[in-house]
């Protein structure tokens, strides 16, 4: 049995999104010494932060790894670059964006990593799709997931039909 459980946090919205999370759900169930074991909806939402953007496509998956969280961030930011993602502007367009959201109940703060995720708690394009596939998630603080996106605005967020790609 892998040792860890890890939720991830997957946005795109350059170069066909819909295409680029669906093709990051093949990597994360090719991840070695990783089980890819829930994928959530995929969801279309406004780009927050800075500048015009196009509109993000947000998804997460549960990881059950045996991977360390920075073995596993190694192997999430290999995927972002297979999918050609360029980090030339913070908060700016991205082909594939991979987020380590939560690894069991561990907070982490040093150079390269923050778990749980900074701006977790404050999303709801990221907390949508994790309830999706963890209703009944809590963080280390011992908050409920659930309760966080209540918070939220829920504006600016759509669940996509399970066939949205194809049709038109
Ligand atoms: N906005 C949305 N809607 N979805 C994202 O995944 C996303 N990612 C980002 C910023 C630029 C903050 N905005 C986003 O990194």
């Amino acid at each position: 049995m892998p040792r860890h459980t890890a939720y991830v946090g997957i946005g795109s919205n350059l170069e066909g999104p819909v295409q680029q999370v669906l093709k990051s759900f093949l990597a994360l169930h090719n991840l070695a010494a990783t089980q890819c074991v829930a994928l959530s909806g995929l969801y279309a939402s406004r780009a927050v932060g800075p500048g015009d953007q196009p509109d993000y496509v947000n998804a997460a998956a549960k990881l059950l790894t045996d991977l360390e969280p920075h073995a596993l961030l190694d192997a999430l930011q290999a995927i972002e670059c297979q999918q050609r993602r360029t980090r030339e502007v913070r908060w700016g367009a991205r082909t594939l964006d991979l987020d380590l959201l939560l690894f069991d109940d561990r907070t982490i703060n040093d150079t390269r990593l923050t778990v749980p995720h900074p701006r977790l708690v404050d999303r709801n394009f990221v907390l949508a799709p994790l309830l999706d596939i963890a209703p009944e998630l809590t963080l280390p603080d011992g908050s409920r997931a659930a309760d966080h996106l209540q918070r939220c605005q829920q504006r600016g967020i759509e669940r996509l039909r399970p066939n949205a790609d194809s049709a038109q």
